[in-house]
């Protein structure tokens, strides 16, 4: 999900129809398998360790189905297998992905993000460092949670990119994100406060063309049916306990955009790369409008440069807070603010063929409850103050659409929201569109600035 500026300035799946093997037969998860391109190496032994960990939980004997030799290897063997019923198989997921991943990996050991050090050497000091610690120790879960996480992205993007093809409906492709993040999560979000345990990071983000960020199906409107011509950006986030992963894709079927896609893709990984400890905003800025704008596209006969979008930028990422308060534009600029260690940040790019610069739409993306907004207000509206309470009971400052109100039973809500946003207490998001007629491609990833190396949390083998 993009910040928006203020105003002063495919896979190796083996289509058997049913099953679809994520996990390989030792139940590595899938991220282990990480950036074959970048610079970027993997961590020492994590995968192997998840494997031996599956190994211990119980892997079926690999022989099992042949018949052995003897009366007394048939008895061996019989007993072995009477030993191992106990223990469980390790599942593989299922197509469409329904099984909780806790199921698949009950070690709870999940793949670690791809691993890039740093270029720079960081000048922290002792007291920062300790305090960039601080969130690590005060959740031992919270590398393990966010990695997961981030396994559940993947899992899900995966399922996206196979199912949306033209033809779909932007509503089954939301539902479907949205309905395999909760499966995968164990959590259907539908008792009161389920949804702040675990769900969705912010409203399902499906954008056609110059439709840029902020775009979710909403309740009662038309159908948009996904055709062969568009370029759609999918920006979804999963969060366990208020930590979210914000990672986000580009999707096309006409090569015509090939070179917007990669502008975008080389961006974000530009970006990544520049990435680190004390690293200053305005170097990561500069580094991806480079990358941006050295590309251009031929559509229809005429050649479009790509341009960096200036309005909206990429963000660091707080315990229930998308945007936690730091900006990285994409565009050139002075900002002298450094990262930190210990911080989380969502790199995302976009790029355009349009003007590079995002107007409101119509219509309505989601909401979100202001941070320091007063938990008591008088508000002149029973259901105001109902909503009010539904909100903070189950999404609190974790940005919201209609769609997910509606499917706590949420009903007429419309006129009590609005006093909401008059009153400051909830922010309203609209969708943001380039100029018409262009098209617009992002790529997002979350990362995690470690004491050692970043760690890339929602790379994947797709991007
Ligand atoms: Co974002």
């Amino acid at each position: 999900m993009g910040s928006r500026t203020p105003n002063h300035s495919y896979q190796d799946r083996k289509d058997d129809g049913i099953q679809q093997s994520i996990a390989n037969s030792g139940g590595e998860p899938s991220g282990s398998h990480l950036s074959r391109d970048g610079d970027g190496c993997l961590g020492d032994g994590a995968a192997a360790d998840d494997s031996d960990d599956d190994a211990e939980a119980g892997v079926a004997p690999l022989d099992a189905s042949n018949s052995p030799k003897t009366a007394t290897e048939a008895q061996k063997k019989k007993k072995k297998k009477k030993k191992s019923k106990k223990k469980k198989t390790p599942l593989q997921q299922s197509w469409p992905p329904r099984v909780p991943l806790d199921d698949i990996y009950p070690s709870g050991d999940f793949a670690e993000g791809e691993i890039q050090h740093y270029t720079k050497i960081a000048t922290s000091t002792a007291e920062q460092r300790y305090l960039a610690r601080i969130h690590e120790q005060a959740d031992e879960n919270f590398l393990k949670n966010y990695r997961k996480a981030a396994e559940v992205h993947r899992q899900a993007r995966k399922w996206a990119q196979e199912f949306a093809k033209p033809g779909q409906t932007l509503i089954n492709i939301a539902e479907g994100i949205e309905d395999t993040v909760r499966a995968l999560l164990a959590n259907s979000g539908l008792e009161t406060g389920d949804c702040l345990k675990s769900g969705m990071g912010f409203p399902t983000g499906l954008c056609l063309n110059n439709e840029t960020a902020h775009y979710t199906p909403n309740p009662g409107h038309k159908d948009v049916v996904l055709k062969y011509e568009d370029v759609m950006k999918v920006d979804f986030g999963v969060h366990i306990n208020g930590w979210i992963v914000d990672s986000a894709f580009t999707m096309h079927f006409d090569p015509t955009y090939d070179n917007l896609i990669a502008a975008a893709k080389d961006a974000t990984n530009t970006g990544i790369k520049e990435t680190g400890i004390d690293v200053r905003i305005c170097d990561i800025s500069a580094a991806i409008q480079e990358a941006m704008e050295s590309y251009e596209v031929e559509i229809k006969g005429k050649t479009f440069p790509v341009k960096s979008v200036k309005n909206i930028t990429a963000h660091n990422i707080a315990q229930w807070h998308i945007h936690a308060g730091k900006s990285i534009p994409f565009i050139k600029n002075k900002d002298q603010t450094k990262l930190e260690e210990g911080e989380v940040i969502a790199i995302e790019t976009f790029g355009t063929t349009g003007r590079g610069w995002l107007a409101d739409d119509d219509g309505i993306y989601g909401y979100s409850l202001i941070q320091d907004a007063p938990l008591s207000v008088n508000l002149p509206l029973h259901s105001a103050k109902k909503l009010h309470k539904t909100i903070r009971e189950n999404f609190s400052t974790i940005p919201f659409c209609r769609r997910y109100l509606e499917r706590l039973g949420v009903e007429r809500y419309l006129a009590g929201m609005n006093s909401l946003v008059s009153n400051g207490i909830v922010e309203a998001y609209k969708p943001l569109v380039d100029s018409d007629g262009s098209y617009t491609a992002q790529f997002e990833h979350t990362l995690l600035l470690r004491e050692q190396h970043k760690e890339v949390l929602s790379r994947g083998d797709d991007y």
